[in-house]
């Protein structure tokens, strides 16, 4: 069983806005591959991020300097201020022996200037630091522009690969979370869960659907006003990825 976990361990990656602006997909791609790594691919997609989706992603640095700055970059303003059809990231789901730890490796410490210091070769060694400044121009803090995420450890792929991907996503032999079928039907709006259809709301979830379990039991919870470990932005980020309508954007 336990080499079987180790097997089956999956990580999230995402190649993100400035990894594209610079055409390093198939670089990378390149050294992720499975004669490099032994690690397989589970999932693809390419994501437009909605603000909702960029901050679930990075929720543990809500409120420090540097999160504004974080989740325009990770929304593709800062490399596509004036083509927004330009602005996404490609997300994967990798699965193999070690795929956390591998994939850290190949991309490096998170900081480049340190990347180039201590890991040449490395993806995040290519990245850019740009100096955040406050209104009088003084530095307070760094947007590290570093090409790639890789989940850090099982509890953030957990979490990381629920949130980017839906089962549907990934073929079923490749599920490692419990899935199950929805009974009930969530709709949501304004940024709140709703039980009807009303106008501009958005399906999250129908009756028959395959969903994590942990996200159906969030849903559940919220829909009876009690308390979830899994919030409702980070389930409706999940379902409104691509969605063409303008409360998702
Ligand atoms: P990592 O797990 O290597 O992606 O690193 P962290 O979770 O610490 O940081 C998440 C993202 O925040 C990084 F990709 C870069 C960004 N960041 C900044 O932009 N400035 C900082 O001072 C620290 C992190």
């Amino acid at each position: 069983m336990e080499q079987n976990r180790k097997e089956l361990e999956q990580t999230l990656v995402l190649i993100k806005p400035d990894a594209l602006k610079n055409s390093l997909t198939g670089y990378v791609l390149s050294l992720l591959s499975e004669y490099h790594t032994h690690l397989h691919f589970a999932g693809a997609k390419i994501v437009y991020v909605s603000r909702m989706l960029a901050e679930e992603h990075y929720a543990e640095h809500r409120g420090k300097l540097f999160f504004p700055a974080l989740i325009d970059y990770i929304m593709g303003y800062s490399h596509y201020p004036d083509n927004p059809w330009k602005r996404r990231v490609i997300a994967f789901v990798y699965q193999g022996p070690d795929a956390i730890k591998k994939v850290r490796a190949v991309a490096g410490p998170t900081n480049p200037h340190v990347a180039r210091e201590e890991q040449p070769g490395c993806v995040r060694a290519l990245g850019t630091v740009v100096p955040i400044k406050d209104d009088e121009g003084n530095v307070v803090s760094d947007r590290l522009d570093n090409l790639i995420h890789g989940s850090a450890n099982p509890e953030d792929a957990e979490r990381e690969i629920k949130l980017w991907f839906k089962p549907n996503d990934i073929p079923p032999l490749m599920h490692i979370y419990p899935t199950a079928v929805s009974e009930g039907l969530y709709y949501f709006k304004d940024g709140k869960l709703i039980m009807t259809n009303e106008p501009g709301s958005i399906c999250l979830v129908a009756p028959g659907d395959v969903a994590w379990k942990s996200d159906l039991e969030a849903l559940r919870l919220l829909s009876q006003g009690k308390p979830s470990p899994v919030s409702v932005e980070s389930v409706a980020a999940k379902y409104t990825i691509n969605e063409d309508r303008e409360c998702c954007y």
